[in-house]
């Protein structure tokens, strides 16, 4: 399958990129080199290099230099900034869309919809910029007065995954940058080209406003080294992870041991429960998107499905149906619905769930086949797979990043609560039903337990206005919108004593 690469330029992307940026682009020596491939076809598409630990005290020594002067400009004034950011977006949407899908899989519209999240996170990023606010407080003692206000953090490491090699950039970078902050980016090592290409779009707004290129830093290289050194360095107050589960636990460690602050955005497993009351063609088509949507890679992708018993059979009849329906191939083209895995070894791991569900005594109702032939050289491509499963079996529990469906039936809503909770990642959940007493039971406080509960439509696709992210192994941390900046920020309770007296509080006398 041959791929025309010619739109690279127009974003910047040469044969050979560097991977560091500064305010300029570094290019040491000795650094070692990622040959970026596309699961489209497995060929390469460029080649980047990676940061050294020299680049990475020099992006460091100009992210600090450049907080010493973003931090003063007014909040409003950072959102200008990030508005001519959203600006240059719209005119690159098509081309980074079409990137997104080259280097990771995913189809022209997803790829597309990511940049759209980007665009939209800069919109509310540039309100934002005026509604940093802080509460007004009563003392407790006569002319005094009590206030919040909230003061930029320093430098902030973003550490993204494959699957939104942009978007979950821009939730923080956006955010961040309004805030005060300066921004160093780890994107994942099977993305930097989308990576380089965003840089370069910042990067022009950036210098064409006069303002220091150390305000968004790009570091892209080995989580052994560089990764490990920005988790330890204590010049970085806070890290924000997007990824695995045990990634994340050890994020939480390194940056623990120093007390820095981390938001986590960690692996899901989602739930769809469909009750009796649904109506089954919305649920349908919810199912299809979140479960097989991005080759079930998303973090918010559903992998289970807790269906009444009274509706079981035909729905899944009609969704089985709907799954052969599901054109699989190039991501490019118009009319696939799913495209590649984004590498072989995601393939390898598909399988070896696969093979834990069996012998587990699960069962294969439809797909989990490697495809083969010309148009899936790469050996990316699967059929996306539904199978019969128990929430006892150790692999139910596990995230595999991967389109599988487990189903499971269930009798009242107490025990279809009891399954959706009873995983240890809690990030996003579904119900549909038009029962107004089942939608609240789910919605109330032994409903429920993940950071996102939707009714009536499918776990993923969280639109940015709301704070995204999970309970339990999903991490805690919040991102996006919503009060998601707080986490961004350093808060100061300020208290101004304007008498001429000094009263203590809790009314101690001392002394006098
Ligand atoms: C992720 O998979 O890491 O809600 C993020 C969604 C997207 C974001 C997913 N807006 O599916």
């Amino acid at each position: 399958m041959h791929l025309d690469l010619s739109f690279l330029k127009e974003l910047g992307i040469n044969d050979n990129n560097s991977g560091v940026y500064n305010g300029n682009w570094l290019k040491s020596q000795n650094a070692p080199e990622i040959e970026v491939t596309t699961p489209i076809n497995g060929k390469t598409i460029a080649s980047v290099y990676q940061a050294t630990l020299d680049e990475y005290e020099s992006v460091i020594t100009e992210a600090q230099k450049a907080f010493k002067l973003w931090r003063n400009i007014p909040a409003p004034k950072r959102g200008e900034i990030v508005r001519l950011i959203g600006n240059e977006l719209r005119k690159y949407k098509s081309l980074l869309g079409k990137l997104v899908t080259l280097e990771m899989g995913k189809i022209l519209p997803e790829g597309e919809g990511e940049v759209q999240e980007m665009i939209d996170i800069a919109d509310f990023a540039v309100g934002l910029s005026r509604q940093l606010y802080g509460l007004t407080i009563a003392s407790e003692r006569e002319k005094h007065r009590m206030y919040e206000q909230w003061h930029p953090l320093g430098t902030v490491a973003v550490i993204t995954a494959f699957n939104f090699p942009v978007a979950v950039w821009s939730w923080n970078a956006l955010i961040a940058a309004v805030c005060g902050d300066v921004i160093i980016w780890k994107p994942s090592s099977e993305t930097p080209l989308t990576a380089i290409a965003v840089q370069n779009i910042v990067d022009k707004v950036v210098k064409e406003q006069g303002l220091p290129g150390g305000i968004f830093n790009l570091i892209i290289g080995p989580g052994s080294t560089v990764g490990q050194r920005m988790l330890e360095d204590r010049r970085i107050p806070l890290v924000s992870f997007t990824g695995s589960i045990p990634m994340g636990k050890l994020v939480a460690e390194h940056v623990g041991r120093r007390l820095g602050k981390t938001i986590l955005e960690l692996g899901g497993n989602n739930a769809i429960i469909i009750t009796g009351n649904a109506n089954l063609d919305m649920a349908l088509r919810a199912v299809l998107f979140s479960a097989v949507g991005t080759t079930g890679q998303r973090c918010t992708t559903t992998r289970r499905l807790i269906i009444h018993e009274s509706i079981y059979d035909i729905f899944l009849e009609r969704l089985i149906n709907a799954y052969k329906q599901v054109t699989i191939g190039n991501p490019l083209e118009n009319g696939t619905l799913m495209g590649p895995l984004v590498k072989k070894s995601a393939v390898e791991d598909m399988m070896h769930a696969l093979e834990e569900l069996k012998k587990a005594g699960g069962r294969i109702l439809y797909g989990g086949e490697l495809l083969e032939g010309e148009e899936y050289q790469s050996g990316c491509y699967v059929t996306p797979c539904i199978a019969e499963a128990k929430i006892e079996y150790d692999i139910v529990r596990h995230e595999t990043f991967a389109p599988i469906l487990y189903v499971m039936k269930y009798t009242d809503l107490d025990q279809a609560l009891a399954i959706q909770n009873d995983v240890p990642q809690g990030l996003s959940s579904s119900i549909f039903s038009t029962s107004m007493l089942e939608v609240e039971q789910f919605l109330g406080p032994d409903g429920s337990d993940c950071g996102i509960a939707n009714v009536n439509i499918g776990t993923s696709g969280a639109e940015i206005g709301g704070a995204f992210g999970g309970e339990k192994d999903t991490g805690g941390g919040r991102e996006s919108g919503s009060d998601a900046w707080k986490a961004y920020m350093r808060r100061q309770t300020v208290t101004i004593n304007w008498g001429s007296s000094l009263p203590l509080a809790q009314g101690i006398k001392f002394g006098d």
